[in-house]
């Protein structure tokens, strides 16, 4: 199998292996269509950042990362669970989760999809089955936990956790892998490799740039791709997820990526000089919606006029997004008190009695737990 290290990919030279050849144009649509959204939004959520200082939560942006989610959100359903990191914006889009509650969270209004309170690295919404965190790797176990009551209920139904290569760092990650792998829990690990953590690289931060290697140590299957290909992080995260779903177990797949944003906020972080400008440039040259529109030129799809059609309904959305957001209040006083912290467990409340009926005695029936 050809080895993909994100030092290959710059040697290979501008990616050429994009193929939309026998595709439908509901896919290629879906595919554009989630790409663009992701864009444009995150390019509107910059510029209005700062105006009138109405957004006072971290942003971690995705410019460059929009072909994993864009593949994601046609794969995905319903009541399959998502969790994701800090940059959650596209995972976010991607489980179907209204614009219009992922801005007012960001503006900090009620309407916000957490009342405003988490903002965006916190970013949940459990109608839609979604779940972000600022705790790195801290979504991993939490999605192995998902995918082990899926099992265990018999349903076929699939835990998902988009993260960056640096949540591999962390011990957590290979340890839910380890359990994920012997339970064959129906659980897909997205990484997008995007080679840095903050302003770190990758090769600094770990022995190789080898995770699936290591990853297959596990026992797990894994799937290693150039990750601003759209067509391709569709077909692999549709075997993944299928997979997953009909029994196999746990699947891995890491997207070589990059970044052209900041690690966090609107502003550039280019200053600082933590990568080199042709490494940017290399990137630039990749970004995966111009690929995209390249292939569709050359074959003569989803024309300029077509698209511009799709992006003129985008925009209508994302402003119709940020009057939702501006014309909703602001939380009255909260008691964070009670929001973070209660002396009150229902559940192991429920529980405990059970499971310590009398003194051990290995023949006593064992205590069987409702599910709540
Ligand atoms: C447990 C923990 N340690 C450290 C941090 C600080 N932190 C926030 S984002 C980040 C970099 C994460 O890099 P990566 O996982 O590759 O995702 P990327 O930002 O590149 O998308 C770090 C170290 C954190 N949020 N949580
Ligand atoms: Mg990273």
């Amino acid at each position: 199998m050809e080895t993909i290290t994100h030092a290959a990919i710059r040697q290979s030279g501008r990616y050429s292996r994009l193929k939309i050849e026998g595709l439908s144009m509901e896919l290629l649509r879906g595919l554009y269509r989630g790409m663009v959204r992701l864009r444009r939004c995150e390019e509107a959520l910059m510029v209005q950042y700062r105006v009138a200082d109405e957004i006072r939560c971290p942003v971690h942006f995705t410019i460059g990362q929009e072909a994993v989610p864009a593949a994601l959100g046609l794969l995905l359903r319903k009541d399959d669970f998502l969790y994701s990191h800090h940059r959650c914006h596209g995972y976010f889009l991607a489980k179907d989760a209204p614009m219009g509650a992922l801005f007012a969270e960001l503006f900090g209004r009620t309407t916000g999809a957490n009342g405003g309170l988490a903002g965006s690295q916190e970013i949940s919404m459990p109608s839609h089955n979604f779940f972000s965190g600022a705790i790195l790797s801290g979504a991993l176990s939490l999605a192995a936990g998902s995918a082990f009551a899926f099992q265990y209920k018999g349903d076929d139904r699939v835990a998902l956790a988009g993260f960056g290569e640096a949540a591999t760092e962390e011990g957590i990650f290979w340890e839910a892998l380890s359990y994920a792998s012997v339970r064959k829990l129906p659980l897909v690990y997205i990484c997008e490799n995007n080679l840095y953590s903050m302003y770190s690289a990758q090769v600094n931060r770990q022995p190789a740039d080898d995770l699936s290697k290591r990853v297959q140590a596990f026992g797990v299957r894994t799937f290693t791709l150039f990750g601003n290909d759209p067509v391709a992080a569709y077909e692999a995260l549709r075997e993944a997820i299928e997979y997953a779903r009909k029994g196999g177990g746990p699947c891995f797949l890491e997207f070589y990526t990059y970044r052209i944003n900041a690690h966090v906020g609107p502003e550039s972080d280019d200053y600082i000089n933590y990568r080199p400008a042709d490494e940017i440039e290399f990137w630039k040259s990749n970004d995966p919606i111009a690929l995209f529109e390249e292939r569709l030129d050359h074959a003569g799809l989803l024309g300029r006029s077509e698209r511009e059609l799709i992006v003129a309904e985008i925009d209508e959305e994302i402003d119709e997004a940020f009057q939702f957001a501006r014309n909703s209040p602001m939380p009255a006083d909260v008691d964070l008190e009670a929001l973070s912290r209660s002396c009150e467990s229902p559940f192991a409340e429920r529980h405990l009695p059970l499971s310590s009926v009398g003194d051990f005695d290995e023949t006593q029936p064992v205590a069987v737990l409702a599910p709540y």
